[in-house]
């Protein structure tokens, strides 16, 4: 009996590895590196598929863009459209969120430990850049970047990304930076095989 009991296990444990195929939609990877000529920090360029096919429902719950220390944190924010975002407020002192790009908001100014959200809903062609200020303070700066999909990443220090379940397909790679450029590249996924994009950006 507890022979059959394993046979039957064994079985359904190979029905669940043939599901977590390609049938499943698992993708691959696209990663690589960036290098922004000129600046000394690679990090905060946003590396992302500039068009997938199909449409994609932003998950239900917000994601948040703090302001700690007179930063705007994450800095840079990539987010799939009409994702909400909830800003929140970790400092002792006043900030107040504007965007003067776009559609354009004014969230108001509130104190430590109060957030406000707001909905990425109106970009019609995306991407669709907001920098994030504060009235209080002009030197802070941030920047909400809404994308058409959900394969986007942003570079750690050292350039380096990672985009995770990709769809097999082919692709236009695209990247934004504040303050550098560079033109998108064409990228094949295939199912299973993790592809490789380096990409060199300048001012
Ligand atoms: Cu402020």
């Amino acid at each position: 009996m507890a022979r059959h009991s394993a046979f039957i296990g064994s079985i359904i444990v190979a029905v669940f590895v043939a599901h977590s195929g390609p049938l499943g939609g698992a993708g691959s990877s696209i990663s690589g590196t960036v290098k922004v000529t000129g600046l000394a920090s690679n990090a905060d360029a946003v590396v992302y598929v500039q068009q997938a096919p199909g449409t994609f429902a932003p998950s239900a719950k917000p994601v948040e863009m703090d302001q700690k220390l007179y930063q705007f944190i994450p800095r840079v924010l990539p987010i799939l459209a009409g994702t909400t975002v909830k800003f929140l407020n970790s400092d002792p002192t006043p900030h107040n969120v504007f965007s003067p790009d776009n559609e354009k908001y004014n969230l108001g100014t509130w104190p430590q430990g109060q957030t406000k959200d707001y909905v990425f809903s109106k970009c019609a062609k995306p991407p669709c850049v907001y920098t994030q200020l504060c009235r209080v303070h002009p030197e802070m700066e941030g920047y909400v970047v809404v994308l058409q999909n959900p394969f986007f990443a942003v570079t750690n220090k050292d350039g380096r990304y990672d985009i995770e379940n990709v769809p097999p397909g082919s692709y236009q790679l695209a990247v934004w930076h504040a303050k550098a450029k560079a033109q998108p590249k064409a990228v094949t996924v295939d199912a299973g095989k993790p592809a490789t994009v380096d990409l060199v950006l300048a001012r």
